[in-house]
């Protein structure tokens, strides 16, 4: 109780010094060569080399007399061949691949990375593996001055990690959300440090409690492990970008969420009837505010029971899924993991006849206390667990169902540790472990058990879920939220380098509640939260129990029309953001970028935390602050045309730029091109147009292509999209376009066109070798192609 007061901080709390003494793993004394790779047989453990792909270097240390090369479940990806050399002389072993090298110096046991050239990525100083008695493992790495660190998954605080400590270990966090609050929903063992340009990436594949200390030595940072062994990856670059595409080969990449879970979503803690949902959707309705998806919190439920619906709140919930759906609105029910204890309810039945829910070695179950009361919770390191809770979404998707959100799945129990009993056995198929070692994968599990369940249960449709407790990889299963944030400017401006970092980190569609989910908003709030939303990749507004109404109309109408505003440009944007996923599909790249993933030469993107990109040509600078109208916009390399203004601002500097509450500072680089399409209220119409908004340039080149299919099943995977190649050359008064669409299957539009916007006097268009004359309109040169 004492500890929010000074008491915290009296002088006979800290006494307590950590016994620093980890065991060194000592000399190499021999090296074998197995499965592939290489091991170091040193005095005090065994380091196994293991190389994934020629740019990708994974390190295990194994204690005395183990040999466990086990991944976690985050990692999907499967040893390659790679071509190595290997050569050792008497203080050194030097392996190489056709990108980096790997050297080890033998007395004792050091490992660094370099780059084929020999120029240094990574390495150790004096400190190198070291581990206790109690299990405990950590790892040194030298830190030079210029280091930059990213990623970590879900942290709090500004975009440079350099500084700071963060702790891995999932954690239901109402209040508060701090720049120190640590940890919080998600676990990412994993960063990417960059070096004047220069990056690699470190995965600590550990799914106990982990720590990262970039803060406590001036020249080395490190990374410890509770228990488990310690087991890293290391992703050679040599870019930013390079590192993400490597750290998500081995940790796996998003499928292609449905259209309609990249459109606006509007919910409530809790719309708690039938009647209140309907009403809800006919207001979007009657005012014109495009919609796609509302949420069902708890109160949708019989007493918090899953799998149930409460019958006096929602007498009939498959005729109203069904009515909402002719409409084009989605409904997404929450789902916990913790299972009512009652003897009279199926699924706990079940899930104790079967043997499904946690329990102690002795044998009785654990239950905790959380909504309905004490509950059981599903063993999800168990397969068999997995297709037993998947398969109970059929009762979701026989009612017309394709969407499913997880909270609570830290797992949360409302008791002093804030979570399951660290002692718990967790079954995992046929491996059993405790909860201490394990904790940390149980939302990225129950994530995997539902994404699946509904796989299986829709037919070929994609599923949406969203959760907010993960793991490495939980960009496989889900789209993830940042939690329970709050009605504040300071949750709105956290929110941007917390997004982008989880993005650095593989989990590319992510985004707050927008407007703030706990404490009142207010219309500016929520007026310049939603310009935000319009660009994060997830788009919510969420508010909690007790707290103001924040749908889009709830301060009047100077901020609805505004709100309404935003909420449509996504809608226009929508072509732009889809073929970004696709890119987040296909190489793990994130949507919504720092600055630095683009211009990772530029110093002066490294810590700017407060604008961000999506893609390569769009910048966001949005206004964070309450009645503020101006704002400093840093301007990387080249030009820049103001979205809604038109005006040129040259790159390389910081401008002052205006804003009044009406305006996003948005824009996109001339010499670019963005798809978009006209207004339309629900993401996925039959009346496709798309218009590809050409940014006029004196001079220069840029490739890009646009990505689109049906939106909603599964044949993109089997090449049922287009993909529209784009390039422009600017140069010589022409700015000459050329088109295809790369993939056989034919284009779902009505109408093409591109818009040359910015044209100069004298400049003449060309479109797949032909001239053209094309239309003057408002937005400039509308020239009408077919593909
Ligand atoms: O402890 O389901 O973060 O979005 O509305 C509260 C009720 C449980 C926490 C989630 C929040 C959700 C709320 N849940």
């Amino acid at each position: 109780m004492l500890e929010d007061t000074s008491f915290a901080i009296h002088p006979g709390q800290n006494q307590a010094i950590e016994n620093d003494s980890y065991r060194d793993v000592g000399t190499v004394q021999s090296i074998q060569r197995r499965d592939g790779g290489l091991t170091f047989i040193c005095d005090a453990a065994d380091i196994h080399l293991q190389f994934y792909r020629s740019d990708i270097v994974r390190v295990v240390m194994n204690q005395k007399g183990v040999s466990d090369l086990e991944s976690t479940p985050a990692v999907v990806a499967a040893v390659e061949s790679v071509n190595v050399g290997v050569e050792e002389t008497e203080k050194k072993v030097v392996v190489k691949t056709d990108h980096l090298v790997v050297s080890v110096s033998k007395k004792p046991f050091r490992l660094s990375v370099l780059t084929p050239e020999g120029q240094d990525i990574m390495s150790e100083k004096d400190k190198g593996i070291g581990f206790k008695e109690n299990g405990e493992v950590i790892c040194y790495k030298k830190m030079e001055p210029e280091d930059r660190f990213y990623g970590f998954g879900e942290k709090s605080g500004f975009l440079d990690k350099r500084g700071e400590y963060y702790t891995m270990w999932n954690t239901d966090v109402y209040a508060p959300h701090n720049p120190e609050t640590d940890p919080l929903y998600q676990s990412i063992p994993y960063f990417m440090a960059l070096r004047n340009g220069r990056a690699y990436g470190i995965f600590l594949d550990n799914p106990s409690k982990t720590t990262f200390d970039m803060k406590t030595e001036q020249e080395v940072y490190s990374f410890k492990g509770d228990s488990g062994k310690l087991d890293y990856y290391v992703f050679a670059g040599e870019g930013p970008k390079e590192v993400i595409e490597q750290y998500t080969h081995i940790t796996g990449r998003m499928p292609l969420p449905p259209k309609w879970a990249i459109g606006y979503h509007q919910s409530r803690y809790s719309y708690e009837s039938e009647e209140e949902v309907r009403a809800l959707a006919n207001t979007f309705k009657e005012k014109g505010i495009p919609l796609d998806v509302i949420y069902l919190d708890i109160h949708y439920m019989n007493e918090y029971r899953v799998f149930t619906f409460d019958k006096d709140r929602f007498p009939n919930p498959k005729k109203l899924v069904q009515d909402l759906k002719e409409e084009g609105i989605r409904i997404v029910p929450i789902v916990d993991p913790g299972v009512k204890k009652d003897p009279e309810y199926s699924t706990y039945q079940e899930g104790v006849r079967n043997d499904h829910f946690c329990k102690y070695l002795e044998g009785d179950l654990y239950f905790g206390e959380v909504w309905p009361g004490t509950s059981a919770f599903p063993d999800f390191t168990d397969e068999r667990t997995q297709k037993w809770w998947g398969d109970m979404h059929q009762f979701y998707t026989e009612l017309g169902i394709e969407g499913i959100w997880n909270d609570m799945n830290e797992p949360a129990v409302f008791n002093e540790t804030k979570t399951m009993d660290t002692s718990v056995i967790h079954n995992n198929n046929g491996d059993p472990k405790t909860h201490r070692q394990l904790h940390n994968l149980y939302g990225l599990l129950m994530g995997k058990a539902t994404y699946e369940g509904m796989e299986r249960n829709l037919n070929g449709k994609r599923p949406f879920l969203l959760t907010r407790a993960g793991f490495a990889g939980v960009q496989r299963y889900a789209s993830v939220w940042t939690g329970d944030n709050r009605s504040f400017w300071e949750h709105l401006q956290m929110s941007l380098p917390m997004c982008m970092n989880l993005g650095l980190s593989g989990v590319a569609f992510t985004g707050p509640d927008v407007g703030g989910f706990a404490h009142d908003s207010n219309g500016e709030l929520l007026a310049r939260w939603t310009q935000v939303g319009a660009f994060t990749p997830y788009f919510r507004n969420h508010s909690a129990i007790g707290t103001l109404y924040q749908e889009p109309w709830q301060f009047g109408e100077k901020y609805e029309a505004i709100i309404k505003r935003y909420i449509e440009l996504r809608y226009e944007w929508l072509p732009q953001l889809y073929s970004l996923f696709h890119e987040a599909h296909s190489k793990g790249l994130p949507i919504m970028r720092p600055l630095m993933l683009e211009y990772p030469r530029d110093a002066k993107t490294y810590a700017l935390h407060d604008q961000f990109m999506i893609g390569d040509n769009t910048l966001i600078a949005p206004i964070m602050q309450p009645e503020v109208t101006d704002r400093a916009v840093y301007f990387p390399e080249g030009e820049w045309v103001d979205y809604f203004s038109g005006k040129v601002y040259e790159g390389g500097t910081t401008h002052l730029v205006h804003a009044e509450l009406d305006t996003l500072p948005l824009f996109i680089k001339k010499g670019t091109v963005i798809a978009q399409s006209p207004l339309q209220q629900r993401a996925i119409t039959d009346e496709k147009e798309l218009e590809l908004h050409v940014y006029a340039h004196i001079n220069g080149s840029y490739n890009t292509s646009f990505y689109d299919d049906d939106g909603e099943t599964t044949g993109y995977l089997s090449g049922e999209s287009v993909k529209l190649h784009v390039s422009i050359q600017c140069k010589d008064h022409q700015i000459a376009i050329s088109c295809h669409n790369e993939m056989e299957w034919p284009l779902p539009y009505k109408k093409c066109s591109f818009i040359i916007h910015g044209l100069e006097e004298g400049q003449e268009v060309w479109v797949n070798k032909e001239r053209q004359s094309g239309v003057w309109t408002e937005r400039g040169l509308r020239v009408e192609v077919t593909i």
